[in-house]
């Protein structure tokens, strides 16, 4: 008797190998600092690249210093930033001041270079309300705890955008494993359907805490995660400062000129723990991956790529690096400055009217805390 034939009807084999092949990483700087990609080149003064380079090493010592400081009990929360300056400051840096950035955890960095004072960022690291309070004008909301949570926030930031004709962008991150949480899907599909000019950038660490890519999804991409939302994903070095600027600053031109929103996967390494709080990265990441990753540092072939165009010297960074310095001493002393938060303050900045039910500890707090 004839069996039935079990031949497949579609080529399944064959569609994930074209996604797979339509994610091609972009790079612009090789581990050399030298140009691979002159096609891609983004358009940047000499002014423009140096000021990049500075933010790369100053932000490179404030992570140093958050790591001490958190060490001697004189910050809280933390989440290390070594590794992934490049991900980081050059996609805040292909942004305006107008647009809006929605932050996870890690992304404090941008927050400080798209103007929130770097005294609040210690605050905030600090659980103190006045972390929170963002100035008139800085386009940036409190980082994000609550992974994935951001990436539909974006998406409705960004359809306010377009409902009100502005031309800026919302621009959101988050990391590897937030791409496995169902607000990621939400976001950038709700921002595909509604055409809104977000960007949405995964800084793909290859670590969720402890968890490793592989284990977290099947793709071969995180960016051909796009693909189901139906807007462009595109791949790119994290560790190579040109490519994530000409990726971020193309997705906003596309945004801007009512386009839509796009996915931006940035692969790239935390050299530190996943925070302060107490994990320790031997126990699920090798030495070899370590070092491995370590020779795609950011900061080493984009000085590499400036000193050979004579734009950077040792003066140069010694300069950032002591001005980086000097903003934490300052930055902390007026965080110390600022009067410890009290009970009284945590209830009465939540909310406007107060609810019967706290009015009564509300007033004990206050009894206690004016002795
Ligand atoms: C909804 C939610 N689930 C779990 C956690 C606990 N948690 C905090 S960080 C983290 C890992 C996130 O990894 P990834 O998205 O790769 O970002 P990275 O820390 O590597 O930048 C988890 C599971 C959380 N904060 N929120
Ligand atoms: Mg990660």
């Amino acid at each position: 008797m004839a069996t039935k034939s079990n031949q497949a009807k579609f080529d399944v084999k064959k569609q994930l190998e074209v996604v797979e092949e339509q994610f091609q990483t972009l790079q612009i700087l090789n581990e050399e600092g030298e140009i691979v990609n002159e096609a891609a080149m983004p358009d940047l003064t000499d002014e423009q690249l140096q000021e990049l380079m500075k933010r790369m090493v100053y932000t490179r010592i404030l992570d140093q210093r958050s790591i001490s400081l958190n060490r001697q009990g004189r910050l809280g929360f933390y989440a290390p930033t070594a590794g992934q300056e490049a991900s980081q400051l050059a996609s805040q840096y292909a942004l305006e001041k107008e647009d809006f950035i929605l932050p996870g955890y890690r992304d404090v960095p941008q927050l400080i270079w798209h103007g929130l004072p770097l005294y609040q960022a210690f605050l905030f690291s600090r659980g103190h309300f006045k972390g929170n309070q963002i100035p008139e004008g800085v386009n940036v909301i409190s980082p994000q705890i609550i992974i994935g949570a951001q990436y539909v926030q974006a998406a409705g930031v960004a359809l306010g955008m377009k409902k009100r004709g502005a031309k800026s962008v919302a621009v959101t991150y988050t990391g590897d494993g937030g791409t496995s949480q169902g607000d990621f899907y939400e976001g950038i599909n709700f921002a595909g359907a509604f055409k809104a000019p977000a960007i949405f950038i995964i800084q793909n660490n290859r670590f969720a805490i402890s968890t490793p890519v592989e284990k977290q999804s099947a793709v071969s991409s995180l960016a051909q995660k796009a693909v189901a939302a139906g807007i462009p994903g595109i791949q790119v070095d994290g560790m190579d400062a040109l490519a994530v600027y000409s990726a971020v600053k193309e997705a906003r031109e596309r945004a801007i000129n009512g386009e839509g929103p796009t996915l931006i996967e940035t692969l790239t390494y935390r050299y530190g723990p996943h925070t302060m709080a107490g994990d320790d990265p031997t126990r699920y990441r090798t030495s070899d991956l370590d070092n491995e990753w370590e020779l795609k540092d950011p900061l080493v072939r984009f000085r590499k790529f400036l000193e050979g165009k004579k734009l950077w010297n040792e003066e140069m960074e010694n300069k950032t690096i002591e001005q980086a310095k000097d903003d934490i001493k300052e930055a902390i002393k007026k965080a110390d400055a600022e009067p410890k938060q009290k009970v009284t303050d945590l209830i009465s900045n939540m909310y406007e009217e107060m609810p019967n039910n706290l009015v009564e500890q509300y007033e004990i707090y206050k009894e206690k805390e004016s002795k």
